[in-house]
């Protein structure tokens, strides 16, 4: 069995399936950053055609979640997941936080507000979705504080699937927020704060951030050098000769 990973550093949600990849220890998967141009074969092959995307001996599988389990099922020691029911739901829950309530409306934001690494200010006109949205994140920040683990981890004091999808939803959150200068998220809530500076001393932690570091740097040099306007160009001359390719 080939797999392959297509991932960008700067994917927090391909970064959640590459942290689980570290923390179980799988080395047979091969997780090269993909090109940020995507080709009309992926938008082909693929119906979702998003980042990350595991492919198996030229199947594919999309969306971080469902592939974050698919491997725990396949690669089941370590655990990532509890041991029991009722854990795995927490953990489950904690996950689905930084998917659907972090990241999902700090996508938002980000489109809304222009490119990832780009210092523009919000445009005029959508002041009042970009608070609205920016309140929202607030608030599911300050529920995630209620629930979060108080001892280095989201839960169960080990690294679980909970960990790997909040150390990169975190991290680009406040990346967005405070890029933005819409304030930082994350300062006034104590106890996500004390779990985001303690799971970086975990090695799979501290390899996502590194490479989420390394997305940004890169984002902001394709910016500055208009390499990103390039790129979403041929991208979207790719997904249109997909579709024209597709039609009956
Ligand atoms: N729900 C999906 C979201 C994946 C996603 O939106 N990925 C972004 C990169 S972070 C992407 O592929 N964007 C390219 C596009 O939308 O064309 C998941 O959990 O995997």
């Amino acid at each position: 069995m080939t797999m392959k990973l297509y991932s960008w550093d700067i994917s927090p949600y391909a970064a959640r399936v590459r942290m689980q990849i570290y923390a179980k220890g799988l080395t047979d998967i091969a997780t090269d950053q993909t090109p940020f141009y995507l080709t009309q074969r992926f938008y082909e092959e693929r119906p979702l055609s998003r980042i990350p995307s595991l492919e198996i001996d030229g199947d594919a599988i999309p969306e971080s979640a469902v592939i974050a389990e698919y491997l725990e099922e396949t690669y089941p020691d370590p655990s990532l997941l509890g041991s029991t029911p009722r854990e795995n739901a927490h953990i489950r829950t904690l996950a689905r936080i930084g998917d659907v309530y972090l990241i999902s409306t700090a996508f938002t934001l980000a489109s809304l507000t222009g490119a990832l690494g780009a210092q523009t200010p919000v445009p005029t006109g959508i002041e009042s979705i970009v608070a609205l949205l920016s309140g929202q994140l607030a608030s599911s920040i300050r529920t995630l504080d209620r629930m979060i683990g108080r001892d280095g981890f989201a839960c169960l004091g080990r690294l679980t699937l909970a960990d790997c999808a909040l150390v990169p939803a975190l991290a680009y959150v406040q990346y967005m927020l405070t890029n933005r200068g819409l304030g930082d998220p994350i300062a006034a809530n104590g106890n996500v704060a004390a779990y985001q500076a303690a799971i970086q001393g975990q090695a799979p932690a501290a390899r996502v951030l590194a490479e989420f570091d390394r997305g940004r740097k890169e984002r902001r040099e394709q910016i500055s050098t208009g390499e990103l306007d390039k790129m979403r160009a041929a991208n979207q001359a790719a997904r249109e000769a997909a579709e024209r390719a597709l039609s009956p």
